[in-house]
This record gives C-alpha cells, sequence and structure tokens, in this order.
C-alpha cells in the first residue's frame, strides 16, 4: 500500500524548531530550503550537499524543496529574467543531481502568502493566523493609500475599512503594516512601505493575462530541463486565492492549473496541493482537484481554515474548518494507489499552543501545532488506509 511520506518544512539551523524535535514528531522527510542564497542565484551542489548531511545526521532525509524562488523579474519579464531563468534551469539540475526531485514554487507577484493578524487568540486559548478582510482594506485605503483601492472596493467597503480604522491605535497600525509587508517565512522579500509602493508600481502594465503568459514561458524554459532530470515543478496556489492590492492572481482554482497543463503539457509541470489555500474559496471542489490532477499532484500540504459571509478567514484545527478533511486524505490515498507512489505531505501551519505559547517560532511554523496537525493527519490517514485500503 502507498502511504504518504510525513514531512515537515524545517527553515534551517535558526529555526527554534530544530531538526531533534521534527524527528520526535515523527516526521520521514524534510522540506527545506536554501534561504541564505539570494534570489536568482544558483544553488550549488556544495551547498545543497552541506544542508543534506545535517538532516541525514538525523536520521531524516531532504526531500522537497519549498521553494526556489523565482524572481521577480521573471514574473514580469524584464531586466535580467532570462539569467535568472537560466540560474533556476541549473538549480533544478543541481538538486536532482543530488536526489531531490520535488520543487515547489509559486508565482504570486511581490508578496507571497498574507495575513493581517498572526496571533489570534481562538476559543482554547491557542493563536492562529488570520485574514480580517475590514483590517487588510483599512491597510490598502489608509496606511498604504493606494489610489486604484477606491475604485476596487464598494462605498460599504469603504465605510468598514474607515471604521476599523479609526479603530486601531498606532501599535496595530505598526502591527498590520509590519504583518502585511515584512515577509512571513517563506517569502524572500520584505519592504517599507515606500519600496512595497515601488514593488506594486512594477505590476502597473502587467494584468492577469500577461502573468499567466509569463509563467508559462517561465515553465515552457524550466519544465524541459526538469523532465530531462526526473524532477517535478510544483506550484504552489494563490494565498489568499484572489487578487489583492491591484495584484493579478493566476493559479487560484483549478480552472488556472488546467490551463497550465494546456499550455505546458510536461510530465513535469505538477502541483503542490495546499488545502488551506485553495480551501479559502468554497467554488474550490479540493476531493475534486486532488482527483482530477493526481497523476500531477507532486506534493500535499494539508490545513484547514474557516471562513464568513464578512470574507474573513481564520485558520483552524487541522481536522476541523471548512476543509472535508476526511475527503481530502482519501482521495489523497486513492490517487496513491492508483499512481503507485508515495506522496510528500506536511502539516501545514499549526496553532501557537502549549509551550509554543512561551517561546518564538517562526508564524505558522510552530512545534506543538504542527506536530498536532501532524499526529491527527496521521491517525486518519492510517484509521481510512486500514478500513478501506488495506489488502485482504
Ligand atoms: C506558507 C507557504 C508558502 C509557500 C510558497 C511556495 O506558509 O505555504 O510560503 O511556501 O508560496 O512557493
Amino acid at each position: 500500500m502507498y502511504l504518504c511520506k510525513q514531512s515537515w518544512r524545517w527553515y534551517g539551523p535558526n529555526d527554534p524548531v530544530s531538526l531533534a524535535n521534527i524527528r520526535q514528531a515523527g516526521a520521514t522527510d524534510i522540506v527545506h530550503a536554501l534561504h541564505h542564497i539570494p534570489n536568482g542565484e544558483v544553488w550549488t551542489v556544495e551547498e545543497i550537499q552541506k544542508r543534506q548531511a545535517m538532516i541525514a545526521e538525523y536520521g531524516m532525509v531532504w526531500s522537497v524543496v519549498e521553494s526556489v524562488p523565482v524572481h521577480e523579474h521573471i514574473k514580469t519579464r524584464e531586466g535580467a529574467y532570462q539569467t535568472y531563468i537560466e540560474n533556476y534551469k541549473q538549480s533544478i539540475r543541481n538538486l536532482a543531481a543530488c536526489g531531490i526531485k520535488c520543487i515547489t514554487y509559486n508565482f504570486m507577484p511581490v508578496l507571497d502568502w498574507t495575513r493581517t493578524n498572526l496571533a489570534y487568540t481562538v476559543e482554547d486559548g491557542s493563536k492562529a493566523l488570520r485574514f480580517e478582510r475590514a483590517a487588510f482594506m483599512a491597510f490598502d485605503l489608509f496606511i498604504l493609500k493606494r489610489e486604484a483601492a477606491y475604485t476596487e472596493y464598494t462605498p460599504e467597503e469603504q465605510a468598514r475599512a474607515k471604521a476599523r480604522f479609526e479603530a486601531m491605535d498606532d501599535a496595530e497600525k505598526e502591527l498590520i503594516t509590519r504583518n502585511m509587508i515584512a515577509g512571513l517565512p517563506g517569502a524572500e522579500e520584505s519592504f517599507t512601505i515606500e519600496q512595497f509602493r515601488q514593488a506594486l508600481d512594477r505590476y502597473k502594465d502587467v494584468d492577469a493575462e500577461t502573468l499567466r503568459a509569463n509563467l508559462i514561458y517561465f515553465l515552457s524554459e524550466v519544465c524541459p530541463v526538469a523532465d530531462e532530470v526526473g524532477a517535478e515543478m510544483v506550484i504552489h496556489p494563490d494565498d489568499p486565492p484572489y487578487p489583492i492590492l491591484g495584484l493579478p492572481r493566476i493559479m487560484s482554482t483549478a480552472e488556472d492549473f488546467r490551463k497550465l497543463i494546456a499550455a505546458v503539457p510536461n510530465k513535469s509541470n505538477g502541483l503542490c496541493l495546499c488545502t488551506g489555500s485553495f480551501g479559502v474559496r468554497a467554488d474550490n471542489d479540493l476531493p475534486a482537484i486532488m482527483h482530477e490532477f493526481g497523476e500531477r499532484v507532486g506534493f500535499v500540504h494539508l490545513r484547514s481554515t474557516r471562513r464568513d459571509a464578512d470574507g474573513n478567514f481564520q485558520e483552524d484545527n487541522h481536522l476541523e474548518g471548512d476543509v472535508p478533511m476526511y475527503e481530502v486524505m482519501k482521495a489523497f490515498l486513492e490517487i496513491q494507489q492508483k499512481y503507485q507512489r508515495s506522496i510528500p505531505m506536511r502539516p501545514d501551519h499549526g496553532h501557537q499552543m502549549c509551550d509554543d505559547l512561551n517561546r518564538k517560532s517562526n508564524p505558522g511554523y510552530s512545534c506543538y501545532g504542527r506536530m498536532r496537525g501532524l499526529a491527527e493527519l496521521r491517525g486518519l490517514e492510517m484509521g481510512i488506509a486500514c478500513s478501506l485500503f488495506a489488502e485482504k
């Protein structure tokens, strides 16, 4: 029987959640990136091997890269983008030569994932990540002061944002600014407000179709290399899965991924199925996405969110919230049997709970919260596997 590879994201030697902790959580595979290498430069075999050795010391294996970041110039197709693409190809070759063949990336302009609140206290006293729409609009209209925002929000939304902004004290304004633009873990960029305005400005002539064409160009360049070395490029969906701050977003739905496959049918053009990101939209049917793209699902992030009618969402415990985790896990097991391979999965994000509340960790990447997530998910997997798939 094919069961998932239980993996865990490790940010490197400075991650407060150590490799020793991860091993005790029961993960066997590590998801990792060379964050110290500037965006756009080649990852050398030597640097890759150094990290592999550290991980091997704890009896685990580095099997997924998250992420080799895509340089902004590739997304806007300007400047030295061709050089960055060549460097990217070389990094793929080097990673594959070291045996690491699953490469995660995203194509979100300027910002990677976005939340307004990184420590929202939930009913049981643990802390969760949250996206509060009124606070987000207040940031956009009255802190960032983006002109075009007035044409994008309805008068009712603007009024809600204004009331929310007026209720903020200086500390809250500062905090939301930091949360929005200082770069969440995994994002390779961080900005001041002025730099952020300039970064947004670089997209003023890049609409969704241009961005999609740029992604397709990038894939048509790198996928043949990935095919050749047996690697897969797995795209992470947009988080949140819709346009924000006037920036286009092109990987938010099944239809978005269909378009990518139609344009670049190469085997290596794969998907990182993140249930938390896709799951924020009620129109994304997660088990159906798992089945439709099964052959191309190279990596899975399991996480749940809870959304409300006002456009807010918060991260929920892994088996609660809007994501139908039983159906997702069942579909996940089904595709692994169908394609006869074990696919890496990581418990994505976790609340801060228990001793997490007394120590610092990367937002979303706590120790106990993720350990609870992994424990629940592996129990769910075993239950479904034993009752439905065990060979009689
Ligand atoms: C957030 C992560 C993302 C993800 C990138 C992939 O927690 O899921 O930062 O790593 O978007 O490129």
